[in-house]
């Protein structure tokens, strides 16, 4: 049946008004059609009737089988607009599988109300880690001010979230930019850090916060930031989730260990850490990592995005076999294929939450040139939200970093706009914005 071209398209809403507005059905089904007439009409009832009657939908189906039965080249596309549950969506499903004997296609093809499996009360709290010394740029700290002053927490409260906000940096003294904090290089043998002790002090705040977030059955939003506080939102989100994966999405790799670093930037080693790698190298500071329960398995995390990976990263990603999809994997299959890759990798069993933590410089500098540190051939906007998109669509998503955003980089009130609206772009996508 798959190479049979759908004459009929329907959209299946509860709310006619999201018909009516989004699906303009009979275009649809006219330019799907390959004579138009007769199948125009009986589309267009089948759409009315539908929108109108569905919460018989169990009754409709039926009248919609039998109807269809009448001519059995007829083949169907289904379309779920807003309004339908993923229960609903997986009751379609069942009952169009149970019905495979009839000679025609019964496809879900798109669907557009976003489940989130691990917070059936859709609570989310923006946890703003307002931090820069895990490298060098001043003005990655002003991050959440900016994200929320965009209308991030508006924003996802429209989206139906019951939003709340930690700070658990505040009042600190942890948030100041480089320039206000002295500067400490901590060396071992051949290895290096910068700024451990700060760093140590506050991305344990951050990791309690997290964690406690977590285990509340609170979905997790933390917006930095520079990228070294991804160690305290993996350590905090395994947690409450053992089991749960990691998409790093970056054009890093991040997974320096003090041996690899050219820099010595904590923000270049925050996947390292939460994997316990070189354990013997760190800086006391770190020693609350050994408090977390679980440690990041080298399968259970995979990278989408990256183009810019130090040596020693390259050796360690291959010698623990970590997925790691660069651009040139997006170039050559496409990123739908390249996220399903990833997913089948890291959630085999597909009901593990997943974390998403994304670094805006994953993006072209041409849509985030606001960021420490950029490197061209990035993915596409698009690209980008395709991503969060896709895992949401899933259900599992369940954890979310934002970071990396420097407004102070800007060198345009255009560059700083476009910047802080991609981080709130990735927040909403994420948490269930749809296109239609
Ligand atoms: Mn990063």
């Amino acid at each position: 049946m798959d190479d049979k071209k759908p004459n009929v398209v329907l959209y299946i809403s509860l709310q006619s008004r999201c018909l009516a507005k989004e699906a303009h059905p009979s275009a649809m089904v006219r330019s799907s059609l390959p004579g138009g007439g007769r199948g125009h009409l009986l589309a267009g009832r089948l759409v009315l009737a539908l929108t109108c009657l569905l919460s018989f939908y169990n009754f409709y189906l039926s009248l919609l089988v039998t109807l269809m039965a009448t001519d059995p080249s007829i083949s169907i596309d289904i379309y779920t607009v807003n309004g339908l549950s993923n229960n609903t969506c997986n009751w379609y499903k069942r009952r169009w599988n149970s019905l495979s004997s009839f000679p025609y296609s019964l496809q879900l093809i798109m669907e557009t109300q976003v489940n989130y499996n691990f917070y059936p009360n859709k609570e989310v709290t923006i946890i703003s880690a307002p931090f820069s010394a895990g490298q060098r740029n001043g003005g990655v700290e002003k991050g959440p001010k900016y994200l929320l002053k965009h209308g991030l927490k508006e924003d996802l409260e429209a989206l139906g979230w019951k939003v709340s906000l930690e700070e658990p940096l505040k009042g600190s003294g942890l948030d100041l930019p480089p320039s206000e904090t002295s500067q400490e290089i901590f060396e071992a043998g051949n290895s290096r850090m910068r700024n451990p002790t700060i760093v140590g002090q506050a991305t344990e705040k951050i990791f309690e916060t997290v964690k406690s977030v977590a285990h509340k059955k609170v979905f997790p939003l933390t917006i930095g930031g520079d990228h070294a506080i991804g160690m305290s939102t993996l350590a905090g989100f395994l947690d409450a989730y053992p089991d749960a994966c990691v998409l790093w999405i970056d054009a890093h790799a991040d997974i320096n260990t003090p041996d690899t670093s050219p820099s010595g930037n904590l923000h270049g080693f925050p996947v390292s850490f939460a994997m316990g790698l070189k354990r013997d190298l760190w800086h006391k500071q770190f020693d609350w990592l050994d408090n977390a329960k679980t440690k990041l398995l080298a399968n259970r995390i995979a990278y989408i995005g990256l183009r810019d990976v130090d040596a020693g990263e390259k050796v360690i990603l291959r010698d623990l076999g970590i997925a790691a999809y660069s651009m040139y994997h997006v170039d050559k299959y496409g990123i739908a294929k390249v996220v399903e890759m990833a997913l089948s990798k890291i959630n085999p069993s597909g009901k593990s939450p997943v974390h998403i933590s994304y670094d805006v410089d994953a993006l072209d500098p041409l849509f985030t040139p606001a960021t420490g540190t950029p490197v061209r051939g990035g993915l596409t906007f698009r690209e980008g939200m395709y991503i969060v998109e896709a895992v949401a669509e899933t259900g599992n998503l369940a954890a979310l970093d934002i970071v990396e955003c420097n407004p102070d980089l800007a060198i345009s009130n255009v560059h700083e706009f476009d910047t802080i609206a991609a981080g709130c772009a990735i927040a909403k996508s994420a948490l269930g914005e749809t296109l239609v």
